[in-house]
């Protein structure tokens, strides 16, 4: 029996769920799948992640030297990797499904008592959109940038391309991009995360860090893999060589400046290096503030009773439906509420020119707060 951790009385329905995979490409949103495998979360709190290393985050203003920055810069983003990619199978198990954000919907958090504050609106249902501002008033550091997916089927793995980047502003301003990431395990009900290919940070003095990422089987056969380097600007001179796991120890290796070869530079395991995000008890928070407005299909996820989930669920999905029906009647068009839609940021494209980087179509634009 292939499928050993699908719960028996949902065997039949995993089995459709795969073949329905398998005939599909877009966005996984709208997918149903049986209720083992759905999470209780929404997909508007994933940019959390990035601010859960908050100490490495707002330390990157700390920065004395372009290449100091770049190198906090590179660490700060190695260290929120396994938050993003690995800890939602490693506690329940298994990699699930979250909810898909209503268009509007909103979450709203911070850490350290409101020092750093993260803000997230979901900007476009169909195809899902998120944008997402975290930032450090205090420190002058800020990290906007907006997220989505492409997804598709082959050789028994979801692939997922995301679409988006972030811009980290402190002084300078950097370009983050974003890795491809593979879903594995799907025959056996236990989906896990590889990420694969490369990222990028693009400083604007001119360096970049390039992240190449292997799983198990591939280059270094140990999974959640990376090799960094940080060079003058693309395809430059190497002035650091750093590789280890994204989820554990990192070392700089050869050629690295200064004779740091041997030494650590990022211990993603350590306990405590990430803290998760304060967010307001769901009776104080806004109407569409992601835990409020999702809490009766959550909590039918939790206790196990998948059909109050699907009911609470449906009322949502056909109260969105009209809300958009009546605009179109209306002749009105929905407003973001904490974002502006900007086209051809010059920031941006100034960052994407540096990095030889053809942004794409559809990632021509950046979200801004308002
Ligand atoms: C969202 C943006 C975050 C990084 C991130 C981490 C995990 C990804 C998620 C993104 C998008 C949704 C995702 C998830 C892992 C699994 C889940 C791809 C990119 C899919 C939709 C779940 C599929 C599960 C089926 C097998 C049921 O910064």
């Amino acid at each position: 029996d292939e499928a050993a951790n699908v719960p028996a009385a949902q065997k039949s329905g995993w089995t459709s769920f795969l073949k329905s995979l398998a005939s599909f490409s877009g966005d996984l949103s709208g997918l149903t799948a049986p209720p083992f495998i759905l999470s209780p979360t929404s997909l508007s709190e994933f940019p959390s992640y990035w601010g859960e290393p908050k100490d490495l985050f707002t330390s990157i203003a700390d920065g004395k030297t372009p290449e100091d920055r770049q190198l906090r810069v590179t660490k700060w983003f190695l260290s929120t990797l396994s938050g993003q990619f690995t800890r939602r199978e490693k506690e329940t198990g298994s990699e699930k499904k979250p909810l898909n954000p209503f268009l509007g919907e909103q979450f709203l958090g911070s850490w350290d008592n409101g020092e750093l504050v993260l803000t997230v609106e979901q900007v476009s249902h169909h195809p899902p959109i998120t944008a997402y501002h975290l930032e450090n008033k205090k420190r002058g550091i800020v990290f906007e940038g907006n997220c989505a997916q492409k997804t598709s089927f082959s050789a028994r793995m979801i692939s997922v391309k995301q679409v988006g980047h972030g811009i980290l502003r402190v002084k300078l301003a950097y370009l983050v991009t974003l890795p491809k990431l593979k879903i594995e395990g799907l025959w056996t009900g236990k989906p896990y995360v590889e990420l694969t290919e490369t990222s990028y940070i693009q400083g604007s003095h001119g360096l970049t860090s390039t992240i190449k990422y292997s799983g198990a089987g591939w280059v270094t056969g140990t999974s959640h893999s990376h090799t960094t380097t940080i060079t003058t600007g693309p395809g430059g001179p190497t002035l650091y060589t750093i590789t280890g796991t994204w989820t554990g120890e990192s070392k700089f290796v050869k050629p690295s400046k200064e004779g740091r070869e041997g030494t650590v530079f990022l211990d993603a395991g350590e306990e405590g290096m990430r803290e998760p995000i304060s967010v307001k008890p769901v009776e104080q928070q806004g109407e569409y503030e992601s835990r409020r407005a999702w809490k009766a299909v959550a909590d039918g996820i939790r206790s196990g009773d998948y059909n109050a989930a699907s009911v609470a669920k449906g009322a949502l999905e056909n109260a969105e439906r009209q809300r958009r029906k009546d605009e179109l009647a209306n002749g009105q068009q929905f407003q973001l509420r904490l974002f502006d839609l900007r086209q051809n940021d010059p920031e941006y494209a100034h960052l994407a020119a540096l990095l030889k980087f053809k942004p794409e179509e559809e990632d021509s634009w950046i979200l801004k707060a308002q």
